[in-house]
């Protein structure tokens, strides 16, 4: 026993072994798999196997002791890799993708909310890797120098793909087409485990890559017929009722639905949105059963979603993916038919999301960063500008803007954003007292937003922006992950089932059309996909020349299916989520019938055709109509010294509080009131 430990196949045996602990006890401890049976079971215990084989075995090529080296190299990197997703997952519920780590720009501003996913107890799974090293270094010395019989190699890597062989067998018996269909990939890891996703996901993003070069004009036809068939006509009384009118659309980030009229410590969250969806002489029509259907992208897919009416990738974000594709945006489309000046302002770098780049494609005309705002220590937290300020900084520029042309201004907020960090000074509300501090702070930055909002209507009444524009208030996406089921089961004061889960997926959407009476609540289905469509109706637009997956939320044939990006859905009857399908009304499981799987098959076909949009990079052969050109991305410049931005300086920007001195910034041509 003792020789075969010290042996190079004994070291091998003990590496296997380890990183299959490892693999599995992480499985277990740190993701929320969701096992259903004991098959499902075994298959999350077997999984790690055949990867662990092959990769390991690939050291054993070495010759004498590098072998040791080489193992530890390869085991480290498996690690590595597993603790990454594990560092992600307790934030995202969800496994990093290839398109994910062409993200790693963002993680630099992320710095605070990874220091609070990192544990001090995750030292632990460095003792592994720290047990290896003492072996190797103990047992070399007796490791002859000459290299392996080829065949002990070659033997083991063959059992590992055959173990995989095996392993993909019995996963599709569980859940047939598993890699084919599934868009979730919890699954896949389930069924296939972490190592295995890896490699699957990187075939994934080569397949897509090539998807563009295969596809032509006839992909776009076929889209084209699908989406004519499920057009909703425009309501004849709110077709064109706000056209020419500003459009403010404001962005309440991470913000769930579950905090309207949420009380807590005997007061409510947030009051002013509470008043302006209870209050009927407030006009907004409230929609309750309103879901975000963001991925990966967070922000940025909300952003792609609700500008372009499209989904989101399935995997990374189509904001860095795809940012040189075609687009027939909403600003692109305003700006083309009604001559609107088109504004996005937010408190952070431009490059977070790739945002100057994808924004181009969208013709937006003006973008302010953070280099228009006053970044100063005492005005920044987490990820950047605190919301009062923004909105109050943000006032000068919407103000800027040519008065001859009516504006499509879009504020993203930022405060009420994992971890939820706050000054003192900032809070008016007591934490909720759950011991899970993301938790309970989310009520403290809510609290904030809701102030910065309620301080942001009352500028823009006082600046006559308010009565007149239509207004738009909605969420990205979630803001507590199911990792904090624990929590938000007392918060909720029901047990967080995936079920409950996918509830919580509703975000606030609120609109409010000028000279239109609001509903108040409503409880149509509806999702992000819809926005567009309905506002180019309330402008005067219609929808259907464009390539649109979502409906007017105003048209008698408004589509209540909300599909989620992982194929789940929900409808005003009935809903799948993970698999399961759920009666709406009584929340009880349903068994599967034919009505189900339809609708199921349904949401499969939507959520293809608008993968093939962006992975074909379709768009590029709709011509929408006659008074269509393309967008042409090198016509929009965001720096400060550029022409376009330049063009929006006019006196009250000489007093707006910007970092550098406006003079620095201007060319030598520009007329200030000095010259
Ligand atoms: C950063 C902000 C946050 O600028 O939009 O993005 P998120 O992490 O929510 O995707
Ligand atoms: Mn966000």
């Amino acid at each position: 026993m003792r020789n075969f430990i010290s042996s190079k196949m004994g070291f091998f045996t003990i590496a296997a072994v380890l990183i299959w602990i490892k693999s599995y006890y992480i499985y277990l401890v740190e993701f929320n798999l969701d096992i259903q049976s004991f098959f499902q079971h075994v298959l999350l215990l077997i999984n790690p196997i055949s990867s662990t084989l092959v990769f390991l075995g690939i050291a054993l090529f070495a010759k004498g002791r590098r072998i040791g080296g080489y193992m530890i190299i390869i085991y480290s990197f498996m690690s590595l890799l597993l603790y990454s997703n594990v560092v992600f997952y307790r934030f995202n519920s969800d496994f990093i993708t290839l398109p994910v780590l062409t993200q790693t720009s963002n993680f630099g501003s992320l710095g605070s909310s990874i220091l609070d996913l990192v544990y001090w107890t995750d030292i632990f799974y460095l003792g592994d890797i720290i047990l290896l090293i003492i072996l190797f270094k103990a047992s070399k010395q007796i490791w002859s120098s000459s290299r392996m019989k080829m065949r002990q190699p070659i033997i083991i890597i063959a059992s590992g793909l055959l173990l995989f062989s095996i392993n993909l067998g019995l996963a599709e018996m569980d859940r047939p087409q598993l890699l084919k269909r599934t868009f979730d990939r919890n699954y896949i890891v389930k069924y296939l485990g972490a190592y295995n996703f890896t490699i699957y996901d990187i075939i994934q993003n080569v397949k897509s890559s090539s998807e563009r070069v295969l596809a032509d004009s006839n992909d776009i036809t076929e889209v084209k017929d699908y989406l004519d068939s499920k057009y909703a006509e425009p309501n004849d009384e709110l077709f064109g009722v706000a056209e020419g009118k500003n459009v403010i659309k404001i962005h309440l980030e991470s913000f769930q639905s579950f905090l309207i009229d949420y009380e807590l410590h005997g007061e409510e969250v947030t009051p002013f949105l509470n008043k302006l969806i209870n209050d009927n002489e407030e006009d907004y029509t409230y929609y309750k059963n309103f879901f975000h259907q963001t991925e990966q992208g967070k922000t940025a897919d909300a952003e792609l979603i609700m500008d372009n009416s499209v989904y989101g990738l399935p995997q990374g974000a189509a904001f860095v993916t795809k940012s040189t594709n075609t687009y027939q945006a909403l600003p692109a489309i305003l700006n083309q038919q009604q001559d609107y000046t088109s504004a996005i302002l937010h408190g952070d770098g431009k490059s977070f999301w790739n945002r100057d780049e994808m924004y181009k494609q969208f013709g937006v005309d003006y973008f302010f960063d953070e280099a228009f705002y006053n970044m100063s220590d005492e005005q920044v937290i987490g990820y950047g500008l605190k919301d009062k300020p923004f909105f109050k900084e943000s006032m000068p520029l919407l103000e800027s803007l040519d008065p001859d042309k009516p504006f499509y201004a879009h504020l993203m907020s930022l405060t009420h954003h994992h971890p939820y960090l706050i000054d003192e000074e900032d809070a008016t509300i007591e934490p909720a007292e759950t011991g899970d501090g993301s938790v309970d702070r989310y009520f403290q930055t809510a609290r904030y937003l809701d102030e910065s909002l309620e301080q942001f209507v009352n500028d823009l009444k006082e600046a006559g922006l308010y009565d007149d524009s239509l207004i738009v208030i909605y969420s990205d996406h979630y803001g507590i992950s199911d990792n904090h089921n624990r929590a938000m089961a007392e918060i909720t004061g029901e047990e967080i089932t995936p079920y409950k889960n996918a509830e919580l997926q509703r975000v606030p959407f609120m609109i409010k059309i000028p000279g239109v009476d609001g509903k108040g609540i409503v409880d149509d289905y509806a999702g992000q996909v819809d926005v567009v469509p309905t506002i180019l109706h309330l402008l005067g637009i219609r929808a259907d020349d464009y390539i649109q997956f979502g409906t007017d939320l105003f048209s008698e044939d408004h589509n209540e299916m909300v599909a989620f990006r992982n194929g789940d859905f929900f409808t005003p009857e009935v809903s799948m989520i993970r698999g399961t399908f759920y009666d709406e009304k009584t929340g009880e499981e349903l068994e599967p019938n034919e009505e189900l799987e339809a609708i199921q098959k349904e949401v499969q076909n939507e959520l293809e055709m608008s993968d093939k949009v962006l992975q074909g990079d379709l768009l590029r052969f709709h011509v929408p109509n006659e008074k269509w050109s393309p967008v042409e991305p090198s016509d929009y410049f965001y720096d400060e010294n550029q022409i376009k931005v330049k063009e929006a300086l006019n006196e009250k920007w000489l007093g707006r509080p910007t970092v550098e001195p406006l003079e620095d910034t201007l060319p030598s041509d520009f007329e200030t009131e000095d010259n």
